[in-house]
């Protein structure tokens, strides 16, 4: 059949299937078998609620994400788990809030930390039929203890789900700067070894000479040098595996495309999981300039191309119209996350958090509600949404949309109507992680007292933290920048949904 006889075929299917589930009151209408599409999930790294253009962003253009939003369906109330990335992703992929294994930003040589006999998004994908990948930033870790990096190394993402990995371990910042490929160093020299240390300095570790970086760095990320970038951790070894961080797009992409080009005949799942627009902010010569807000607004750029492209091979291979895309990011914005790439001085009139208050670390709304666009040609239909959403539903969203059986797991909720437009409403009670816990309900949020120890490098990071001793009640539809704490005014409330968090937390 041709594309078109098919595409006409499952919305007619899903017309009954939507009529039926009306019909008998409820509120899933379950999609035809046929429609099992292909899924993408985008994953941006702490890419701010008004980063792109869709969301307001001003100083950098993003047609393709604009036209994902244009034909898709755009969130105003969706969010990442955790206002940091490894909690996020944690998160999205076990369908469990990162606070039940205490999950916390991770060193680059630190063990897997998601359980490999928990049930994964990948893993529940794969069981389902689909061939499974992830592409791009990891940062979940790897192995059981201290890690060889000269050897195979497991388990990692291929031990939880992922047919295909093809990884940078942590994050840029942070070493070993080399490409992880199922769970093998790319490129490996065995000549000239990789030895890596968080803890202090190897032997040959020289100081870091700032002259000739090519972006200056604080104390903190001034341990090794790769690239002419300095980086978190010390490294020696394995210079014919280092990458070139301004490569990442393009080396990327053909990773997405190869896999996209082998899944042949079964339905794909493509976690992209995009470097950008983390720091160390190093588009590639292509993107230096596009936008007017220097690096990190290139980053923005650079990941609209990327989009851009992965899109158009989708429609050059016939497959766009059933494939699902999920574009969303790991956390909120940051501007000055460790390097001199003028940032802060280039921000113009943009405001990455939009009408939030806060960013990445923070547990006010912008360090966790980001950018939200789900687009599936086949059978999403154009709306703005206001349900609240959290990543953490993912899991068993998408297992009720592909049929895989229920989803054993406390957190993880089918909110598929909702993630397809079609149910506004989404979440009743949901968690946002920060330092502290916040909980959600309607328009209210609370965020519970804080009284632990901030991390010292949180000190030069210009982020309104969100933090206080006591308990903070803000409704967020007269007062979406949480400026007026109304705890203190109803203190009914304020304790009401303390103990749904503690409901929540206790499980
Ligand atoms: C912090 C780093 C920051 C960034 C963050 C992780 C420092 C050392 N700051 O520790 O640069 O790497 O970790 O970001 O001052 S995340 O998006 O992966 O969570
Ligand atoms: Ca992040």
């Amino acid at each position: 059949t041709s594309v078109l006889s098919r595409t006409t075929g499952r919305t007619t299917v899903l017309f009954f299937a939507v009529l039926t589930a009306l019909v008998a009151g409820c509120a899933s209408p379950t999609p035809p078998p046929a429609a099992k599409p292909n899924i993408i999930v985008f994953y941006v790294d702490d890419l701010g609620y008004a980063d792109v253009g869709c969301y307001g962003a001003v100083g950098v253009a993003t047609p393709h994400i604009d036209t994902l939003a244009r034909q898709g369906v755009r969130f105003t109330d969706a969010h990442c788990g955790a206002a940091t990335c490894t909690p996020s992703r944690y998160s999205l992929l076990t369908g469990r809030y990162a606070f039940r294994n205490k999950a916390a930003i991770l060193p680059g040589d630190a063990p897997l930390l998601i359980d490999t006999a928990h049930q994964t998004l990948p893993g529940m994908l794969r069981e389902a039929g689909y061939t499974t990948a992830v592409v791009g930033k990891w940062h979940l870790g790897r192995g059981r203890g201290k890690i060889d990096w000269n050897h195979h190394i497991a388990p990692g993402a291929n031990e939880v789900g992922f047919d295909y990995s093809f990884l940078l371990p942590a994050t840029g910042d942070r070493v070993p700067t080399v490409y992880v490929e199922n769970g093998n160093v790319v490129n490996l020299d065995p000549a000239d070894p990789i030895t890596v240390n968080y803890q202090q300095p190897l032997e040959e570790t020289e100081p870091v000479h700032s002259d000739s970086l090519k972006m200056k760095a604080d104390p903190q990320h001034s341990n090794t040098v790769v690239n002419g970038v300095s980086r978190i951790g010390f490294m020696k070894g394995g210079r014919r595996a280092h990458w070139v961080d301004e490569d990442f797009p393009h080396v990327f992409n053909e990773k997405a495309l190869a896999f996209i080009d082998g899944a042949r005949d079964k339905p794909f799942f493509l976690f992209y999981s995009f470097h950008d627009i983390h720091v160390p902010r190093m588009p590639h010569a292509d993107f230096v300039g596009k936008s007017t807000l220097g690096p990190r607004g290139d980053a923005i750029a650079q990941v609209d191309w990327v989009v851009g492209q992965i899109v158009a091979a989708l429609k050059q291979k016939g497959l766009a119209d059933n494939t699902l895309i999920v574009f969303t990011s790991d956390n909120g914005p940051v501007l000055d996350d460790g390097y001199e790439d003028q940032a802060v001085q280039r921000i113009g009139n943009h405001v990455p958090g939009g009408a939030f208050r806060g960013g990445k670390y923070s547990a006010y709304e912008a360090g966790t509600r980001v950018p939200t666009i789900v687009w599936w040609p086949a059978q999403v239909k154009h709306r703005v949404s206001h349900a609240l959403l959290t990543q953490v539903d993912l899991l068993a969203s998408l297992a009720a949309l592909v049929h895989a059986p229920s989803v054993q797991n406390i957190d993880s909720e089918d909110h598929l109507n909702a993630w397809l437009g079609q149910d506004t409403t989404g979440r009743r009670v949901m968690i946002e992680e920060s330092f502290t816990l916040s909980v959600r309900e309607g328009r209210w949020k609370y965020i519970q007292p804080f009284n632990g120890p901030m991390p010292t490098w949180m000190d030069n990071k210009k982020i309104e933290h969100g933090l206080s001793n006591t308990g903070q009640l803000y409704d967020l539809e007269h007062d979406p920048g949480e400026k007026q704490n109304l705890a203190g005014k109803l203190p009914e409330q304020a304790g009401r949904m303390q103990r749904a968090l503690d409901a929540i937390v206790a499980g």
